[in-house]
């Protein structure tokens, strides 16, 4: 068997996604993945078609390893959200033939379920306490068990912080519900403003408040979205400790991971870590020196369903579990890679999950379905998802940023 043709569509119903489509010999027989990187689709979409495309062309579509390995060792540059985005695109539709070929769904050939369903998270949020109150009640009562709270910051603007339409944008947007604008979108990125001291202040009143309100049982977590520096995580996640959080996630930045060292020795919070991790390596240190307890890379950024696979077996040996990374700015064919991994894998942690407008269900179908508080996949061969190319064709790109974001003084933050 050979593959044909790999298509990069680019499709943009609600916000943008890239997918790819290879194409086999064998009449009727393709496989989809989904290479999307929010704000950098065209790079990617670029990368695929001038120079990962041709290479592909006449190789065997069930030798998934090698060319794995061709694309991150072969090619000599490797590695970073671009590439290894792309690689994760190929790899999943890979893992799709390879399925259908079989007759199986991708979590068997991957091991076979060791679950009946992927425990699942959604996003709370809102203006004050108050607001994210009732909103991780309407989110229990749709049968979560596992909760994100996050809260606008009085004297912060934007996401996570307070002041106006920005502040509703806010709210908007820690739900991630159908219909809301996902990230502020727009031709030129929104700029917010954050400041640690009134965040320092405002994260543990609002899980106290949650506490004495909405009870001990639901798991309550927040995202921390790589903010805070080592010193002040560490005051934050010990400060958490009386409201059991089920983790803290991305409490500092990607780049000095020893950093974690001085936070893990001051707090028994839970920690999680890796949306902004692009290969294994990353992850390792992380891992091994049991630094973190949950891995939540991004399969769709971090070269697909072959190293996701690599990443939480090492961590199963260490007793890190895994929760990937699921917003709503990577596509269906990557939330149904991370539920096939979950169902499989025996160190599975939970599944952050996104309720995908009724639009991308039309152009971009077989995303996993959700029912009272977990996750599942169907049980048909391959990855389960697909692409209308003729509907595709109806939502060209639109240019997208990312939020940005300045401290009071006009510098440069991390948003
Ligand atoms: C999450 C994330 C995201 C990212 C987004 C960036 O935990 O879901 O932090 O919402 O901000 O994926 O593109
Ligand atoms: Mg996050």
């Amino acid at each position: 068997m050979k593959i044909t043709e790999v298509r990069v569509i680019v499709t943009s119903p609600s916000r943008n996604y890239v997918v790819v489509k290879i194409l086999t010999d064998e009449p009727g027989l393709y496989g989809v993945g989904d290479a999307t990187l929010n704000g950098r689709e065209l790079s990617v979409a670029t990368a695929l078609q001038e120079h990962i495309a041709p290479l592909l062309i006449g190789r065997d579509p069930d030798r998934i390893e090698d060319i794995w390995q061709m694309l991150f060792r072969g090619t000599y540059w490797r590695g970073g959200p671009v590439l290894m985005t792309a690689l994760a695109g190929i790899d999943t539709a890979l893992w799709d033939i390879k399925g259908k070929r079989a007759g199986l769904p991708v979590y068997s050939l991957l091991g076979g379920k060791t679950r009946e369903g992927a425990l699942a998270y959604t996003h709370a949020g809102g203006r004050d306490c108050i607001e994210v109150e009732d909103d991780v009640r309407s989110k229990m009562a749709d049968g979560f068990k596992v909760i994100r709270a996050q809260c606008a910051i009085p004297g912060n603007v934007g996401t996570y912080g307070a002041g106006g339409e920005a502040e509703a944008a806010s709210a908007r947007w820690a739900s991630a519900e159908p219909g809301s604008t996902w990230g502020d979108g727009g031709p030129m990125p929104s700029v917010e403003q954050w400041e640690p001291g009134p965040y320092l202040r405002t994260i543990p009143a609002l899980f106290a408040h949650l506490r004495n309100t909405v009870g001990n049982e639901i798991e309550l977590f927040h995202d921390v979205h790589e903010r805070l520096t080592p010193i002040q995580a560490a005051r934050l996640a010990k400060e958490l400790e009386p409201f059991h959080l089920f983790f803290l996630e991305d409490c500092i930045r990607p780049e000095h991971k020893e950093s974690f060292r001085l936070l893990r020795q001051h707090t028994t919070t839970p920690l999680a870590m890796g949306e902004l991790f692009h290969t294994r390596w990353e992850c390792v240190p992380l891992i091994t020196e049991q630094l973190i307890d949950y891995i939540r890379c991004d399969i769709g950024h971090i070269g697909g369903i072959t190293e996701a696979q690599k990443i939480a077996h090492i961590a199963e040996t260490f007793y890190v579990s895994t929760a990937w990374h699921g917003p709503g700015d990577i596509g269906p064919a990557t939330h149904a890679a991370n539920v096939h991994l979950d169902l499989s894998l025996a160190n599975f942690g939970v599944q952050e999950m996104v309720k995908f407008p009724e639009v991308v269900h039309e152009v971009l179908p077989g995303a996993p379905t959700y029912q009272n508080g977990y996750l599942n996949v169907a049980d048909t061969p391959g990855i389960g998802t697909d692409v209308n190319e003729e509907l595709a064709s109806k939502y060209p790109y639109e240019r997208a940023y990312l939020p940005m974001s300045r401290r009071a003084d006009g510098s440069v933050m991390d948003w």
